[in-house]
């Protein structure tokens, strides 16, 4: 499937962000600031873990010769973080080839000027040609910056200091946990908006799914990265954890647990795709709990893990919708048609992944293998493979996009899944909210990670 994807993308889009299946092309989108390639970075570490050594060198090739960085356009922080930086690390930690290094770096000295605001706390979008910043429109009257966002830089901008020998990369992202430490939460929830002006808090909307996702796990990772030394985000972690449990679990009338969103107190009784990342965080972190929760922690990833998987097993193409809702003795399903499509997402078979390797439990593998089937009977084109409007259809109406996550993410996870637990053990690797992985900074590692 990667070499189908791979193979599909640099034969008509080549370069470009992302494959459009459909027409057969390539499409640039407005995140990236003008970079390209999004795909061919995102792709890096899979093709190498895969053993796709042709299409590797196809891929670092295009880094080293079309990879070009004086670009001039509006990007996103966040997705060239994730995307991006967190391709181009994982490249290097498994390749040691400094191309990796030195793109990584000076890439992330571009994101630098979003961090100029009072509170330190950047804003979502830095203009890579005048320096100059801005919150998204669409954020709370446009003057709000994303928890998932400036909660998600910390893995990534520790190795940027890590291998530059520049500290400011590493005082950005602790300035963002100071903040984030020393602001008061509502009932120890972190909300989704937080103005950098002023440093308060915009919209009391909390949701472990879009918006919040994301900054949860990278306070887990964190600890796990610092080889279980930052005990700072080990607290934020387990206190964030509590809350969430407290406010915004649930349990259905069919016995289904969910992670509601929450607005004030008021709950939607619903599930992004998006949430479905929170099984396998909850068992991540399950082990390095008070020893009295940590059984709790495991079962109460199995089982939301098991909602997600219903969330597949009720749509007609066996794979899930982008949200799904617990109202009106209906559960588990999208109750709008524009809720109703899926995009090549990997948060499921990401905690499919996670808890096969918590518990060995064949259960995870038979789930992932329906996904498997699902992906290549309705995703499947015969130029690459695409979204769908509807998974309560069983004639696909393609989205005519293979997202660059697909590559990064899903196929990656699928892979692990039906892997041995010591490729990529998760002793020594953290994933990056893009499925790249980084190494755990042992105390005695050498700053590479070889794989
Ligand atoms: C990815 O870019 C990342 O996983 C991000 O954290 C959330 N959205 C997509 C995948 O769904």
């Amino acid at each position: 499937m990667m070499q189908f994807a791979w193979q599909s993308y640099k034969r008509y889009a080549m370069g470009k962000n992302e494959l459009r299946p459909l027409t057969r092309d390539g499409y640039e989108g407005n995140m990236f600031g003008g970079l390209s390639g999004a795909t061919v970075i995102d792709s890096l570490d899979t093709l190498y873990l895969m053993e796709l050594k042709e299409e590797f060198q196809e891929a670092k090739a295009w880094v080293e010769e079309s990879f070009h960085l004086n670009v001039s356009g509006e990007a996103s922080l966040f997705e060239v973080n994730i995307r991006y930086i967190g391709g181009l690390l994982s490249a290097f930690y498994l390749t040691g080839e400094e191309v990796f290094r030195i793109k990584a770096i000076k890439l992330g000295e571009k994101l630098l000027p979003a961090f100029d605001t009072p509170t330190g706390i950047p804003k979502g979008v830095v203009n890579f040609k005048s320096g100059s910043n801005r919150s998204w429109g669409w954020a709370v009257a446009g003057g709000s910056s994303i928890l998932a966002e400036f909660g998600s830089l910390h893995l990534e901008f520790l190795h940027l200091t890590q291998l530059s020998g520049n500290q400011v990369f590493a005082e950005k992202v602790r300035n963002i946990r100071k903040v984030l430490r020393d602001i008061d939460k509502p009932f120890g929830l972190y909300p989704n908006f937080l103005s950098p002006v002023s440093g308060n808090w915009m919209q009391h909307h909390v949701s472990v799914g879009g918006l919040g996702d994301s900054f949860y796990e990278y306070l887990i990772k964190s600890w796990l990265m610092s080889a279980k030394t930052d005990m700072e985000a080990k607290d934020m972690y387990y206190e964030a954890l509590e809350a969430i449990e407290t406010h915004l679990l649930n349990v259905s009338p069919g016995g289904l647990t969910y992670i509601a969103e929450w607005r004030g107190g008021i709950l939607d009784h619903k599930m992004g795709h998006l949430a479905c990342f929170s099984g396998g965080m909850i068992a991540l972190g399950a082990e390095d709990a008070k020893e009295e929760k940590r059984a709790h922690y495991r079962e109460l990833a199995a089982q939301i893990t098991k909602t997600c998987h219903e969330s597949y097993a009720r749509s007609d193409t066996k794979l899930g919708p982008e949200a799904f809702w617990f109202n009106s003795g209906r559960e588990a399903v999208a109750t709008q048609t524009s809720e109703s499509y899926y995009i090549l997402r990997p948060e499921v078979v990401e905690s499919y992944m996670y808890l096969w390797r918590q518990t060995h439990d064949p259960i995870y593998r038979e789930w992932g293998w329906e996904v498997v089937m699902a992906l290549e009977k309705y995703c499947r084109t015969e130029a690459g493979f695409s979204g769908i409007q509807d998974v309560y259809s069983k004639v696909p109406d393609h989205d005519n996009k293979q997202q660059t996550f697909f590559l990064a993410e899903t196929l990656k996870y699928l892979y692990l899944l039906f892997s041995e637990d010591d490729m990529l053990s998760l002793e020594d690797w953290v994933f990056n909210t893009e499925a790249h992985p980084l190494p755990v900074s042992h105390p005695d590692s050498s700053g590479r990670g070889g794989a």
